[in-house]
């Protein structure tokens, strides 16, 4: 079927307000579900992108400020972990490939001296320099590549590109945007209109802490799009440090399936951060993870590392049937294909269901 794409759209926090309910059928509202970082915010972006103006003057801007002043913080973790390594005696490892040599203690203490609570941007061109020196020195280079640090994602892609950011007139590109954390909480709205039907794309935020919310962003929606970063089989979850990413998911998804309110609405699973999980099963085994661990197949065969994944979430569906995609939410051609894609099923299946007729 021929998709023909218009509409406008915006982005908005409702914060407090309740937008639209069940008889709101000619809005049809998507609600995103996931645990915190699997890449909701990055799909809202994207749909931004494809069916609006793009990013504005003033979005941009705030994105530029907090990419600087998140990759000073960047380089600033990195640096703790050496201090913190230098001084501990660790598998029998030589303290010292960790620890800063004398000729960058100047570049290090500069960097570190830069407050990270404070509103202005200290991304001068001149630290820009000192963190890219850093970047390339050995000991910085094997703490990132050490296991066990906690980093975002995106942290080499934006230390590979420091001078850049440093620059006086530095704009975040829209690459640079979607790569961006951005941590909210409240309720996003995406508005935008496919195939001539308006829709709304509902982001509750997933931690912990945002998850009251949610029964409000549940009513009246259509279908579910629940996002699941496959490659967070070796991480913790940054509410308590304690749970496994892929653990955490799986009982959230559970509990989704589970919502009565939820009952013959389409489930959309997205299976995202591919490009990242092609990297990391090079070298991290799929069994790190406790939910993973009766996994038998081959160690770096990354299909069959990801079919695995996929079984052990369509085994907590409660016999629902879900649709799937194996995603890379920062690509905007994979999310526009698939998206599209989606879509046009689950509005074929509300037509036929008269859902929205
Ligand atoms: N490389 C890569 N990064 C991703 C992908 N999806 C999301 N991210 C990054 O992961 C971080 C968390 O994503 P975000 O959308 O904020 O997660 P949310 O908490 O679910 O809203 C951001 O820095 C994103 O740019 C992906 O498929 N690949
Ligand atoms: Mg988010």
């Amino acid at each position: 079927p021929k998709l023909q794409v218009m509409g406008l759209c915006a982005s908005a926090s409702a914060e407090g307000h309740d937008e639209g309910d069940a008889t709101d059928v000619a809005n049809y509202k998507i609600l995103l579900l996931g645990s915190g970082g699997s890449g909701k915010s990055t799909i809202c972006k994207q749909i931004t992108l494809m069916y609006g103006s793009g990013f504005s003057k003033s979005e941009t801007e705030i994105h530029t400020t907090v990419i600087r002043s998140n990759t000073i913080g960047y380089m600033q973790k990195l640096l703790e972990e050496s201090e913190r390594l230098s001084e501990e005696e660790e598998e029998g490892k030589d303290p010292s490939v960790y620890t800063i040599p004398e000729d960058l203690r100047p570049n290090m203490e500069r960097v570190m001296s830069i407050s990270r609570y404070s509103d202005t941007d200290h991304l001068t061109e001149e630290i820009a320099a000192d963190i890219a020196k850093l970047w390339e020195s050995a000991p910085i280079k094997a703490i990132f590549q050490r296991k066990g640090v906690t980093l975002d994602d995106n942290t080499a892609y934006f230390l590979d590109k420091v001078n850049v950011l440093g620059e006086k007139n530095y704009l975040a590109s829209q690459d640079d945007i979607l790569r961006n954390r951005t941590r909210t909480s409240g309720v996003t709205l995406t508005k935008f209109s496919f195939n001539s039907t308006p829709m709304t794309l509902v982001d509750v935020g997933g931690q912990r802490g945002e998850r009251k919310k949610w029964a409000r962003g549940i009513k009246g929606c259509t279908s579910v799009l629940f996002i699941a970063a496959i490659s967070s089989y070796d991480q913790k979850i940054e509410e308590d440090l304690k749970t496994n990413r892929i653990t955490e998911g799986l009982a959230l998804f559970e509990d989704v399936c589970k919502l009565p309110q939820l009952e013959g609405k389409s489930i959309i699973v997205f299976f995202n951060k591919h490009d990242i999980f092609l990297e990391k099963i090079k070298t991290i085994p799929l069994t790190v993870c406790e939910d993973l661990k009766d996994y038998t197949g081959p160690p770096t065969d990354p299909d069959k590392a990801i079919a695995h994944i996929q079984e052990k979430f369509f085994a907590r569906a409660g016999g629902r049937e879900i649709i799937s995609h194996v995603t890379c939410a920062v690509d905007s051609e994979n999310v526009r294909k698939i998206f599209e894609g989606v879509m046009d099923k689950i509005l074929e299946e509300t037509l036929k269901g008269g859902g929205l007729i």
